[in-house]
C-alpha cells in the first residue's frame, strides 16, 4: 500500500455491478415537487389568482378572516422552524455512493454492502462543524462531524463519525457538562462557535482526560481546507461480526483521494468574515463541476484475544489505535455525486443514530457509545417531534420496512389489515420474525457480568500518553500551529487561575510545548521542582503501559509527513489591470485548466480588461468581493501597464502580500516580477522582468519574459501541487 498517499489506490471493480447506486434516488425523486409550467396552488391543490393582495373589506379596509390563502400562507411560514440540532446544528450534505473494492472483508463481517464489489450502495453524508449555531461561519476551529447514512438492502447503517479521531470525554454522562462549557455562556450567548472562552477551557483544566483531543483541536486538523480534504473517524471501537458468528474488534477511518489539507488560522478567521459558507460552497461547487469528492473506506481489525494487549484501553474513545501498531486495511471508496435538491428536506431532517446497526456490525461497551445510543434518537424526537421522523424520505431505507409500529404525528405509511400486534393469527402472522438465516440482526453474544457501579476502568485512567504521542509525532510547522492556537484560545481566557491549570495539563504532554504556551499568555513557565513532579508522573505513567503495545512515535498521525500533491480543482488568482498580456493569461488559463486547476481574473472592477494589445479579457471576481484567501495560489502575468497600475493598488499587493504570508504559491511573470518585488515579500530569490531565467524559491516561482513557458508552468505546477510552503521564515515580517 502507498504509505504517503494514504488511500491505498485501490479501485472498485466495475464489472458485472448490481446497480444499486440509483436506489435512493429513485426513491427520492417520487417525493419531489417540480413547478415547471405549473398554476400557484393552495396546500389543498386550489388554483390561485392572487398571492399579492390580502382579501380585504375595500381596498382600505382590514384584512378578512375568510382569506383562506392568507391564513395558509401565514400560518405555514410561523410554523417553519424546528429547532436546530443541540450539537452539529451547522451541516452540508450530499449524496453519493460506495462501493468495495473486494471480497476481502467476509472474513471479518457479513455485512453486505461491505463485502460485495458488485453492490453499489447509495449514501447520504452530512459534514458538520459541532460547537455553531446553524448561521455560524464555517471555518471555526472545531472538530468537523463526518456523519455517513448507507442505505443498505438490509437497512439503514449510520457510521456517525468526526475529523478528529480521539474524543474529549470517555463517559457519555459528561457529555451535557462537555457541551454547556463549549457552547456560548449561558447569560450573555457569547462566543459564537469557539472554545476561546473561560468556560470551554475551565472544564478542560479540570478534566484531563479532554487534553488527547484538545491536542487534535488545536492543530491543523481543526481548519480544514475543505471537506474534501478532510479525514473521518469511526472514534469509536465497533465490533464486526462475520458469518460464523465470530466477532472482531474494528475501527473505521476516511481517507480523503485528495490528501488532507488545511488553512491557516489567519486565513480560517479572515474567510468565517468574507464568505462564512466557505466550506459549504466549496462542496457544493466541486459536486457541480464534476470533481466528485472520494473517500476510502478503511479499518483497523483487533482480535478479541488482543483485548488488553494494548497500552490504552479500547473502549476508551478518547484513545486512538496508532497505525503503526495495526495497520488500515482498505474496504471501499464513496464518492460523493449529488447535491441535494432541497436543504431542508434532505440535509436539516436527516437523522443519525450511531445504533443504526446492520447485520455483521454491532458495539462495544464503550462507555460514550452506549450513552449515544440513547442519546440520538432522543434528540431526533426533539427536533422532530414525533417517532414518524424515520418516514421522512432522506430517512426512509430503500429495503422493505414492516412492523406493528403505528399512530403518532405525521404517520405517513397506511399500514393495511388488523394484525398491529405480534404474535397474531388474523393477519397470518405476518410479519414474521426473520431468523439470523434470513437476515435477522443478531446482538453479539458477549459475555458480560459485574456489580452495578459507577466507577471509572484503571484502564481509562492515563490521559497522556497519548496526547504526547500525538504532539511528538507533528513536524516543527505542525506543533508551532498548535502553540499559536493554544496563544489564541488560552489568551481569550480571562481568569489566570484557569490559563495556570491549563498549562500544568499541557506540561504532562510536553514540558517544553508548556513553557512556551505559558510565555504566550501571560503565566509563569513550570520549571524547578514543579517540573521534576510531572516529568516523575509522565515516567510513572510510561513505566506502567511499557509491558503492552505501544509507540512513542506515530507518523501517521502527522498530516505534513502524509502530505499527498495535489492539484485537482486547487484555485488560482490571476491578479491584473489594463494592459495586461491577454495572450498570456488565456495560455496560462488553458495550461491550469489541462491539470484540474481552476483560475480566475481578479481585477479592481468587474467587467472587462483591455489588453496591450486590444485584446480583451473578462475579469472574474472584483477586488471588493474576494480576496487571496478564497485561492489556492496567486499569479501575476505580464504587462508593464497593468503592473504599474497595480503598484497603486493597495488591494493588489496586499494580495500578494497575504498569499505569501499565508504558505500559497506565489508567482509571476515578465513585468509581473515588478509587482512582487514592490511588495512585502523580501529575501527571496527573482528573476528579473526581462532575462530568460526561471527561478523558485520557497514556493515563490518567477520568470524572466523571454523564459521558456513550459518550463514556468511545471515549475509553478509543481510548487503548487506542494499547497504550502512553510519554510518560509520571511513570513513573519510581512503585514497582512
Ligand atoms: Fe454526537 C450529533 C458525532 C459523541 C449526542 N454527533 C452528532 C453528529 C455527529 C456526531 C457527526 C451530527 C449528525 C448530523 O449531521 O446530523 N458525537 C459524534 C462523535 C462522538 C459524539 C464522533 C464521539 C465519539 N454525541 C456524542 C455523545 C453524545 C452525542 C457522547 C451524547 C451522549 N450528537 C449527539 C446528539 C446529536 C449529535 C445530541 C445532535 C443532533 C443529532 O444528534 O442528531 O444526539
Amino acid at each position: 500500500m502507498d504509505k504517503k498517499n494514504k488511500a491505498s489506490g485501490k479501485q472498485p471493480n466495475q464489472t458485472n455491478r448490481q446497480v444499486d447506486q440509483n436506489k435512493k434516488d429513485q426513491q427520492l425523486e417520487t417525493f419531489r415537487e417540480n413547478p415547471q409550467e405549473q398554476y400557484l396552488t393552495t396546500d389543498q391543490g386550489v388554483r390561485i389568482s392572487d398571492t399579492d393582495n390580502s382579501l380585504t373589506a375595500g381596498s382600505r379596509g382590514p384584512t378578512l378572516l375568510e382569506d383562506f390563502h392568507f391564513r395558509e400562507k401565514m400560518t405555514h411560514f410561523d410554523h417553519e422552524n424546528i429547532p436546530e440540532r443541540v450539537v452539529h446544528a451547522r451541516g452540508s450534505g450530499a449524496h453519493g455512493y460506495f462501493q468495495p473494492y473486494d471480497t476481502s472483508m467476509t472474513q471479518y463481517t457479513k455485512a453486505k454492502f461491505l463485502v460485495n464489489p458488485g453492490l453499489i450502495t447509495p449514501v447520504f453524508v452530512r459534514f458538520s462543524t459541532v460547537v455553531g449555531s446553524r448561521g455560524s461561519a464555517d471555518t471555526v476551529r472545531d472538530a468537523r462531524g463526518f456523519a455517513v447514512k448507507f442505505y443498505t438492502q438490509e437497512g439503514n447503517y449510520d457510521l456517525v463519525g468526526n475529523n478528529i479521531a480521539p474524543f474529549f470525554i470517555q463517559d457519555a454522562i459528561k457529555f451535557p457538562d462537555l457541551v454547556h462549557a463549549i457552547k456560548p455562556d449561558p447569560d450573555n450567548e457569547m462566543p459564537q462557535a469557539s472554545a476561546a472562552h473561560d468556560t470551554f477551557w475551565d472544564f478542560a483544566s479540570l478534566v484531563p482526560e479532554t487534553t488527547h483531543m484538545i491536542m487534535w483541536v488545536l492543530s491543523d486538523r481543526a481548519i480544514p481546507r475543505s471537506f474534501r480534504m478532510m479525514e473521518g473517524f469511526g472514534v469509536h471501537t465497533f465490533r464486526f461480526i462475520n458469518e460464523e458468528g465470530k466477532g472482531r474488534f474494528v475501527k473505521f477511518h476516511w481517507r480523503p483521494l485528495l490528501g488532507s489539507h488545511s488553512l491557516v488560522w489567519d486565513e480560517a478567521q479572515k474567510l468565517a468574515g468574507k464568505d462564512p459558507d466557505w466550506l459549504r460552497r466549496d462542496l457544493w461547487e466541486a459536486i457541480e463541476k464534476g470533481n466528485y469528492p472520494e473517500y476510502e473506506l478503511a479499518v483497523q481489525i483487533v482480535e478479541e484475544e488482543d483485548e488488553h494487549a494494548f497500552g490504552f484501553d479500547l473502549l476508551d474513545a478518547t484513545k486512538i489505535i496508532p497505525e503503526e501498531l495495526v495497520p488500515l486495511q482498505p474496504i471501499g471508496k464513496m464518492t460523493l455525486n449529488r447535491n441535494p435538491d432541497n436543504f431542508f428536506a434532505e440535509t436539516e431532517q436527516v437523522a443519525f443514530h450511531p445504533g443504526n446497526l446492520v447485520p455483521g456490525i454491532d458495539v462495544t461497551n464503550d462507555p460514550l457509545l452506549q450513552g449515544r445510543l440513547f442519546s440520538y434518537l432522543d434528540t431526533q424526537l426533539n427536533r422532530f417531534t414525533s417517532a414518524n421522523f424515520t418516514e421522512v424520505p432522506i430517512n426512509k431505507p430503500v429495503c422493505p420496512v414492516h412492523n406493528h409500529q403505528q399512530n403518532g404525528f405525521m404517520r405517513q405509511t397506511i399500514n393495511k389489515g388488523k394484525a398491529n400486534y405480534f404474535p397474531n393469527s388474523v393477519g397470518g402472522g405476518c410479519p414474521m420474525m426473520a431468523p439470523e438465516a434470513m437476515g435477522g440482526y443478531m446482538h453479539y453474544m458477549e459475555k458480560v457480568e459485574g456489580h452495578k457501579i459507577r466507577e471509572r476502568s484503571e484502564s481509562f485512567k492515563d490521559h497522556y500518553t497519548q496526547a504526547s504521542l500525538f504532539y511528538h509525532s507533528m513536524t516543527e510547522v505542525e506543533k508551532k500551529h498548535i502553540l499559536e492556537a493554544a496563544h489564541f484560545e488560552l489568551g481569550k481566557v480571562e481568569s489566570e487561575a484557569i490559563r495556570q491549570r491549563m498549562i500544568g495539563n499541557f506540561a504532562h504532554v510536553d514540558l517544553e510545548f508548556a513553557q512556551k504556551v505559558a510565555e504566550g499568555v501571560g503565566i509563569d513557565p513550570p520549571t524547578g521542582k514543579v517540573a521534576e513532579a510531572i516529568k516523575d508522573t509522565v515516567k510513572a505513567l510510561k513505566e506502567k503501559i511499557s509491558t503492552r503495545k505501544s509507540v512513542s512515535e506515530s507518523p501517521a498521525l502527522s498530516m505534513e509527513k502524509n502530505k499527498k500533491p495535489v492539484l485537482k480543482s486547487l484555485k488560482v488568482a490571476i491578479l491584473a489591470a489594463n494592459g495586461v498580456n491577454v495572450a498570456q493569461v488565456k495560455a496560462l488559463k488553458e495550461a491550469l485548466k489541462a491539470q484540474g486547476v481552476e483560475s480566475e481574473v481578479v481585477a479592481k472592477f468587474l467587467g472587462m480588461l483591455k489588453g496591450a494589445d486590444g485584446a480583451e479579457l473578462k475579469v472574474d471576481k472584483s477586488h471588493i468581493t474576494t480576496a487571496s484567501i478564497m485561492y489556492d495560489a496567486v499569479l501575476v502575468p505580464g504587462g508593464k501597464k497593468s503592473v504599474e497600475a497595480m503598484k497603486k493598488q493597495g488591494a493588489a499587493v496586499h494580495f500578494l502580500n497575504e498569499a505569501f504570508k499565508h504558505g500559497k504559491t506565489v508567482a509571476a511573470l515578465g513585468e509581473g516580477v515588478d509587482l512582487l518585488a514592490a511588495s512585502d515579500i523580501k529575501g527571496i530569490t527573482l528573476a528579473t522582468a526581462k532575462d530568460g531565467k526561471i527561478t523558485s524559491d520557497k514556493g515563490v516561482v518567477t520568470s524572466g519574459a523571454s523564459a521558456d513557458a513550459k518550463a514556468f508552468g511545471s515549475a509553478f505546477l509543481e510548487q503548487l501541487s506542494q499547497f504550502r510552503h512553510w519554510q518560509r521564515e520571511e513570513k513573519d515580517t510581512v503585514p497582512a
